[in-house]
Order: structure tokens, then sequence, then C-alpha cells
């Protein structure tokens, strides 16, 4: 068995970040490494989840007090829990991969020190707006310029690119399997696998 990592990947909506995770964690899996993929699909529906899916299960107060939106404060929150959680999965042995936006860069800070020295591995999925934007593979780029989705990150919500990333990946260039490669070589020489 191996220690467990967080293997954070941090970037704007469409930069790749869950493409990405998702190909390192089929690659581990081939490997024979245990790890866990984290992400909006999994954690913003659950443990996480919007306002939005409250208010269809539990009603308008419930969704109030508990949802997790998309102003800072919200995601201030979102990025605290899945810190947490990732800390008790990579504590459980697993390399838990984490996919979200994660703009601010105090959050991803914080949970970096909240965890045990070298366990955290910033991953920082770099594309730039006018690559996301021309993907825009879910129209939410389209819809944040029309003033339909308010805090957008790039449009209308900063984002706070990484300063001492272990990684930087040229998603500007690269492909998704490339980039995915890059990261097993990174955990690789790290000597995380
Ligand atoms: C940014 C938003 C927003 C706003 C909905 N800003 O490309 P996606 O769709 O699948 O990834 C984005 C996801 C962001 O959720 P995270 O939990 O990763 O964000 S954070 O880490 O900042 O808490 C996008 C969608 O949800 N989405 N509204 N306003 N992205």
């Amino acid at each position: 068995g191996h220690r467990g990592c967080v293997v954070w990947f941090t970037g704007l909506s469409g930069c790749g970040k869950s493409t990405i995770a998702n190909m390192v964690d089929q690659m581990l899996h081939r490997r024979g490494v245990r790890s866990y993929l984290l992400d909006g699909d999994n954690v913003r529906h659950g443990l996480n989840a919007t306002p939005e899916i409250l208010n269809a299960r539990f009603g308008e107060e419930f969704a109030k007090r508990f949802g997790l939106g998309f102003s800072q404060q919200d995601r201030e929150e979102n990025i605290r829990r899945v810190g947490a959680v990732a800390g008790l999965m990579s504590d459980a042995g697993l390399v838990t991969l984490t996919a979200f936006v994660s703009p601010f860069r105090a959050d991803r800070d914080a949970v970096r020190v909240g965890l045990p020295e070298g366990d955290f591995v910033e991953v920082f999925v770099d594309a730039s707006l006018e690559t996301c934007e021309s993907r825009d593979p879910k129209g939410l780029y389209k819809k944040a310029r029309a003033g339909e989705i308010s805090d957008f990150t790039g449009i209308s919500s900063p984002y706070e690119a990484p300063k001492k990333a272990e990684l930087i990946l040229d998603s500007n260039h690269l492909t998704p399997a490339k980039l995915a490669e890059q990261v097993i070589q990174h955990l690789e020489k790290a000597g995380k696998l």
C-alpha cells in the first residue's frame, strides 16, 4: 500500500479539469493504485448541494439555510468541506483527486495548510478565458455573457491563478490525454505512486 495524497485541480469552467482528472483516475486504476475523484457532479448534488437542488428536494427554507451557490462565501464553504473530505480520504490511503474551479487562492491555501506537509498537490489547469469560452461545452459562458448567470468565474467573478502550484498544465495547447500523462509522471517523480 501507499500513502494517500490530495491532487487538487483548479481552473476556469471548461478548462479541462474534470476530463483530465477522470483520465488520471482511470490510469491510476489500471496501475492498481486506489483513487477517488471528487468533483461538482458528485459533490454539488449531495454533500454540498446547490440551493436549486435542495429546493426541489426539501423546499425553499431548507435550500436557503443549507444550499451552497456561487457567491464568494458559498464557494469558500464548498472548498472547505471538499478539503476536509479529501483529507479524510487521503488519510484512508486513497490518491484523492478533486476537480473544482476553486477560484480563490486563500481557500486553496487553507486546504493546503490543513493537510500533512507535502500531501497537497496543486495542479493548475491553465486555459485562457478565450479558450474556455470558445469551447463552452455547456453553454454557460454564453448565458453568463447574457447576464443569465451571476457571479460566473472569469466573467463576473474573479479567478486567482495559483502562485505556487506543484504542476501547471498547458490546456491551451495540449490534449487532456497528454496532460493526464504529465500528472502521472509528476506523481511518480514526487513519490506518490
Ligand atoms: C462558475 C459555475 C457557476 C458560476 C454554475 N461560476 O463547467 P462546469 O459548470 O461543469 O463547472 C462549473 C461548476 C463550478 O462548481 P465548483 O464547485 O467547481 O465551483 S467552486 O469551486 O468555485 O465552488 C460550472 C458550474 O458549476 N457553474 N454556476 N457562477 N461555475
